[in-house]
């Protein structure tokens, strides 16, 4: 396992859990090195066969229209998903259900949510296995205006998010979502956020490790207990703050 690469801190088999499934998510350095894989797996294609070419092109391809930015060797990010193939933003038919213990339950389609009022901030993001990507800057919904939005109920005290992505779920106490610089983004670096990088929705949450920060948002739900995350059900702590949690970081 590369420095890089997430993986269970108790020593069990990164590769399978319990249910046999893959409890290491794939990794994806956006770079040179890929980017000249992706095209020479288009070149060689039908000497490589149809299952191969579909491994390395999948996971590339959400990235490749519109954002050659995400090729540019050494910006620093890599890319993570737990499934394949990506989520697919569809504006036509994506919904965001914001529900729980709140008094108005919503389910927003792509028109509502960007009619929200929103905000902007420029942060960095930290993964647990040690990169860091400085000076990125977001756009997006603040968790009050969510709030102000469902009203949620006193006995709601923490809030959990759902991603499109099957099993990925994270979760924060509302004092940690209504932190000053907590945002559900819509854009990062001027722009939609790209398929890689969770369309059309992602939580940005700078003072915790990028595991915290979930993808291709589908539901924000308001509950009463604590519970878990992808990550957390893995050995990494539930409260991931930046220098001051587990890890590799
Ligand atoms: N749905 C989903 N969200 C996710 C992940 C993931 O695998 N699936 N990985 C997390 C981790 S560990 C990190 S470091 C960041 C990486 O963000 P990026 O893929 O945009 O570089 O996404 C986080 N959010
Ligand atoms: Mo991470």
């Amino acid at each position: 396992m590369s420095a890089r690469d997430h993986g269970p801190l108790d020593g069990s088999d990164p590769e399978t859990g319990p249910d046999g499934l893959p409890t290491r998510p794939r990794e994806f350095r956006i770079g040179r090195a890929a980017f000249l894989a992706t095209v020479a797996v288009g070149i060689g294609g039908i000497f490589v066969g149809p299952s191969l070419s579909r491994i390395f092109t999948d996971p590339l391809s959400g990235v490749l229209p519109g954002s050659l930015g995400e090729f540019i060797p050494g910006n620093g990010w890599v890319i993570y998903n737990v499934q394949n193939p990506f989520p697919r933003f569809d504006p036509a038919t994506y919904r965001l259900s914001v529900g729980g213990l709140v008094r108005r339950p919503v389910t927003l389609n792509w028109n509502q949510i960007t009619a929200l009022p929103g905000d902007q901030q420029t942060s960095t993001f930290h993964c647990v296995t040690g990169w860091t990507v400085d000076g990125v800057l977001w756009e997006g919904i603040r968790a009050q205006t969510l709030m102000d939005l469902v009203a949620p109920l006193a006995s709601a005290k923490y809030v959990t998010f759902q991603s499109m992505e099957g099993p990925y779920v994270d979760q924060l106490s509302i004092d940690q979502f209504t932190l000053p610089d907590v945002m559900i983004a819509r854009q990062m670096d001027g722009g939609p956020i790209s398929r890689a990088h969770g369309a059309p929705l992602r939580l940005i949450i700078p003072d915790m490790y990028g595991y915290k920060n979930v993808k291709w948002l589908r539901s924000i739900t308001f509950v009463a207990d604590e519970s878990q995350g992808y990550w957390e059900q893995r050995g990494y702590d539930v409260d991931a703050w930046v220098g001051r949690s587990n890890g590799y970081g």
